[in-house]
């Protein structure tokens, strides 16, 4: 009932772990693969590990999560290596790759190439915590450069993943770069990036980097994420597919990115505040839905929100 299609990639369920929380370690990634999430994501990658910034940098709210991790990884070899270690589980592999310049990116999608047991790769354009360094996607220039030079080389399902955009034209001008290339699909949206949360009876700041700035997730960004995934599902060529991420914690916040287009729906600060578990949660809940409103399947409800008639 609940599954779908990016590009060609089957996925048995549609509701799978957004890169970031709980999916850095070989361990972590297992854990998915034995979860009834539809497919494992692994945390971004740079080409050589990192150890991030320093603790705390993720700490839940009550409205969802704060973050400034700061990009901790093992390196890319690592998430190379585990496509195989994962491919008994028999639910697609996606790696995402975050390199710290365009030639480090290409560096690690050449890399990727071969592995037939890695099925897509999401290349993560709008990390918003690292110190000095802009979002990718919030310069148009720069993105539409990246993915020049990224397709030149590539021939794996690629996608890329987006910040969360807030004016239209924006939403116009990222589209019509986004639809010149072969993407699969746009994973929206990133956490919204530079918030900052604090502890007003100790009067200080939730997590140490960045003087206490981090990404935002959960309950926070749900209506964000929602119009993001409803512009590119408007916007973009229908051969692009929208996986939403942001906010998802119910069947009913899913069936709600569903009925803004998006194809997939990624878990991420519900992930990490309530475990593996939470897929099988959201799946029962979403399934519950959809048989009360008579679906069968996705693509039933999918993209077909309705808006108010005009006057
Ligand atoms: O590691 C992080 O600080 C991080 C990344 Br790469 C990202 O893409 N989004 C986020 O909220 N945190």
């Amino acid at each position: 009932m609940l599954q779908t299609k990016i590009a060609n990639i089957k996925l048995a369920n549609c509701i799978y772990n957004a890169s970031g929380p709980a999916c850095s370690s070989l361990e972590e990634l297992q854990a998915l693969g034995q979860s009834a999430a539809g497919a494992i994501l692994s945390k971004s990658a740079t080409l050589a590990p990192r150890a991030g910034n320093p603790a705390p940098r993720y700490v839940d709210t009550p409205w969802g999560s704060i973050n400034s991790m700061g990009l901790p990884n093992k390196g890319h070899a690592y998430y190379l290596a585990a496509a195989k270690e994962l491919a008994s589980f028999q639910k697609p592999y996606i790696v995402s790759l975050s390199g710290m310049s365009l030639a480090d990116n290409l560096k690690m999608i050449a890399e990727m190439q071969e592995e037939e047991n890695i099925a897509a790769i999401e290349l993560n354009l709008s990390c918003p915590n690292l110190p000095g360094k802009p979002q990718t996607a919030y310069d148009f220039e720069q993105t539409e450069k990246v993915l020049a030079a990224v397709f030149a080389q590539n021939n794996k399902p690629l996608g890329v993943k987006l910040p969360p955009y807030f004016d239209l034209l924006h939403f116009e001008q990222m589209a019509q770069i986004l639809n010149q290339f072969p993407l699969s699909f746009v994973s929206c949206i990133n956490s919204i990036g530079n918030g900052l949360v604090i502890d007003w009876e100790k009067e200080e700041t939730l997590i140490r980097p960045k003087d206490g700035f981090g990404g935002l997730g959960g309950d926070y960004i749900k209506a964000t994420a929602l119009a993001n995934v409803r512009q590119f599902y408007l916007l973009l060529r229908p051969e692009i597919s929208v996986v939403a991420v942001g906010g998802i914690k119910s069947g009913q916040d899913a069936f709600e990115h569903i009925l803004c287009g998006a194809k997939a729906v990624q878990i991420g600060t519900h992930l990490m505040k309530t475990g593996p578990s939470c897929f099988a949660q959201i799946s029962a809940e979403l399934t519950a839905i959809m048989q009360a409103k008579g679906y069968q399947s996705i693509e039933d409800f999918r993209g077909k929100l309705k808006t108010a008639a005009p006057i």
